[in-house]
Formats: structure tokens, sequence, C-alpha cells
């Protein structure tokens, strides 16, 4: 079965920054049960092919007996080899029709877009949701593109045609500010991974993204 997209909190999860497979599962597991929405497995640094599949797999076990869906970043065998619910894909990946055709119909496809420009081409028909971002700077993604800022943001956000979530240096000070615009959701990395306090993290960018909506 198909779980649900709900992009409310999205979590990218970095092995570097979230202490490796049992730290992505321990965020994991505290982050769910505290309101996050969906799953990413996303690698900052290169990461031999095994080590996806292991990470991967750890994770949708994690997830096994949640709604939560699990997403892979760029991946597309490693998201087959564990039947994952979904990927993402960015904008020099492989391409949306291509993805499209190797994950069917039955797991989600996810798109990045930076700019203007990006949303105007972007494959609505094949993708099932967009992440816009970087909206603030970030040293997660070493090769951002330059922040848009919510004005910019909000200008995306009317032209879209599939939902959308918002990634980029959001964290609990400017996520009013980002769910304001109208968007779907926000994705982070750091404003979890890596946190102390994984349940305080999650529980107040949840009650923010709730009270700004
Ligand atoms: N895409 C655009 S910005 C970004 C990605 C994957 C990194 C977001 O990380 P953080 O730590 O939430 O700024
Ligand atoms: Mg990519």
């Amino acid at each position: 079965m198909k779980k649900q997209l709900d992009l409310t909190l999205y979590l990218v999860l970095d092995p570097l920054l979230c202490g490796g497979i049992s730290g992505m599962v321990n965020t994991t597991k505290i982050a769910v049960k505290n309101g996050v929405t969906a799953i990413q497995l996303r690698s900052e640094k290169e990461m031999a092919g095994k080590d996806w599949y292991q990470a991967a797999l750890a994770l949708k076990e994690a997830l096994s007996d949640t709604a939560i869906p699990l997403f892979i970043n760029d991946h597309v065998d490693i998201a087959l080899a564990v039947n994952a619910d979904g990927v993402h894909i960015g904008q020099s990946d492989l391409p949306a029709d291509i993805t499209r055709q190797l994950i069917g119909k039955d797991k989600w496809l996810g798109f990045s877009v930076s700019n203007r420009q990006q949303l105007d081409t972007t494959p609505w028909q094949l993708v099932d949701y967009i992440g816009i971002g970087p909206i603030f700077p970030t040293t997660t993604k070493k090769d951002a593109t330059a922040a848009l800022g919510t004005e910019q943001l909000t200008k995306l956000v009317e032209l879209k045609q599939r939902p959308a979530v918002a990634i980029g240096g959001i964290d609990e000070n400017n996520v009013t500010n980002v769910i304001q615009t109208g968007i779907d959701g926000i994705a982070v990395v750091s404003a979890i991974c890596g946190q102390k306090d994984i349940q305080q993290a999650t529980l107040s960018l949840i009650n923010k993204i709730k009270q700004a909506k």
C-alpha cells in the first residue's frame, strides 16, 4: 500500500550530521513519534553503494510500522532495492521521465527547484511534489545556489502546480515566516539532525508550523 504524502515536516537525514546509521535510526524514531511526516535519506558526501543500501534498509525497517514514507535522494537503485516509498531528484540527476519509468506509479517522486526558470520547466505531470530552496543560507549543502528568501518563495508558491516543501536554513526562528508564504511544509536537516534534544527540536518546529497554518 502506498503511504500517504504529507509534507508538513519533512526530515532529511544526512549520515554525517546525524551520527551514521545508528544516529539516523535513533533520530528517525524520536522525530516520527513527535510529528515528523516524511523522511529522506540524503548524503552530502559520496557514499559507497553498500553503505547507501545498509542505511536505507535500516531506515525502512525503522519506519515499517508507521505511516511515514521513506524517500531516497538521487539513487533510484537503492530506492528499488529497499522498496522505499519514493525518490527525490534534483536538476542534475537522472531525468524525471526516466526516473518515473524506473520507479513506476506506486512510488512518490519529488523534484528540486531553485528558481523561477526551473519552476517554469518543471514536468508537473511526472512529479508528486517539489522542493523549493535554499530559502536561507545553509552550510549543509555545499553547492547550494543563492538563498531565495521568503518574498521570492511566495511568488514560486503561487505558481506551483503540485504540493511543495521549502528547504534550506529553516529553523525554529524562521519557520513561521516560511509557512506564512502558503507553502505546504518545510524540510530540514540541521534543525533536527545532530540537535542535542531531538524531541524538543521536532516539537518546537511542529508547534510553530501548526500555529502559522
Ligand atoms: N537542498 C537545498 S538546501 C539543502 C538541500 C538538501 C540543505 C538543507 O539543510 P539545512 O541544514 O536544513 O539547512
Ligand atoms: Mg540530487
